[in-house]
């Protein structure tokens, strides 16, 4: 598999990036028996990474919980996404212009793409890991740019584009991937267990930037374009509510919610960060 990968990249004017892309695919094995006893290592590691760590319980009861809802601003003029150069693939990946999504503000302030959490809540509506979280690969950008899921659950990372991408994964609690997709590889799946942010990048294209962005719990939200979220069902009682948005980091703060009333909580960035 690998060998036909690497053939595959002669002649790629990216050959390097091609050729580390061919490297996260299974080669002939041809170790003797002490390739089991070197592999122990990351096979145990492998088995403790395979199964969800975190403290979580749904709630056996029917919650009478409330809501939190708000809007994540940011203050003062919205900057202009910047125009990514486009120095590979053009006739796919230049199909439109492409912007840094990095920091995405509407006219009115609004951030889109910023993931809102209640990491400390340990008990309450039902933990589902998704079977099919859509992570797809158009023009050589990532949709979503942002992807939020618990724990447990499976990515789709889709090749809409049938051009050589390359999954690579930036984690520390997860086992890193850096996986190729060749043009006529339409679908890869694969299952995140444990709760951090992930940063997605492409080794063929090194503009191509996404984050997915794992939880512990249910209680989570991604901003839409105006920047408004709302998280429902929550237990009642006081929570630390947090931010998270690539560019401008974190924000905290406590958040008291009641039964049957939904609290507005609204965070305002003042800048990015350094
Ligand atoms: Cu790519």
């Amino acid at each position: 598999m690998r060998a036909a990968c690497e053939e595959r990249c002669e002649g790629d004017a990216n050959a390097g990036h091609c050729l580390r892309a061919c490297a996260a695919l299974p080669g002939t094995p041809t170790a003797g028996d002490g390739t089991i006893l070197r592999f122990w290592p990351s096979l145990i590691l492998a088995v403790l990474l395979a199964s969800p760590a975190f403290a979580y319980q749904d709630s056996s009861q029917a919650i009478y919980g409330g809501a939190i809802s708000g809007r994540v601003t940011l203050a003062g003029t919205a900057p202009k996404p910047s125009p990514l150069a486009i120095t590979k693939d053009r006739d796919v990946c230049g199909r439109k212009p492409l912007y840094d999504q990095s920091l995405l503000v509407g006219p009115d302030g609004g951030i889109a793409g910023a993931v809102v959490t209640l990491p400390a809540v340990v008990s309450g509506k039902p933990f589902k890991a998704e079977s099919a979280v859509k992570f797809d690969q158009v023009n050589c950008e990532y949709v979503p740019h942002v992807a939020a899921f618990p724990a447990g659950s499976t990515v789709d990372i889709l090749n809409s584009d049938g051009i050589l991408h390359n999954i690579h994964t930036y984690s520390r609690k997860n086992p890193a991937l850096n996986l190729a997709q060749p043009g006529f590889k339409r679908e890869i799946q694969v299952t995140i267990n444990r709760p951090e942010v992930i940063h997605v990048e492409c080794d063929a294209h090194n503009w191509m930037s996404g984050w997915w962005y794992v939880t512990g719990n249910p209680y989570y939200a991604v901003t839409g374009r105006s920047g408004n979220f709302s998280i429902k069902n929550i237990p009642p009682g006081t929570y630390t509510v947090e931010v998270w948005q690539e560019k401008l980091g974190r924000q905290k703060r406590s958040v008291a919610v009641k039964a049957g009333a939904t609290t507005k909580a609204d965070f305002r960035f003042s800048g990015v960060r350094r």
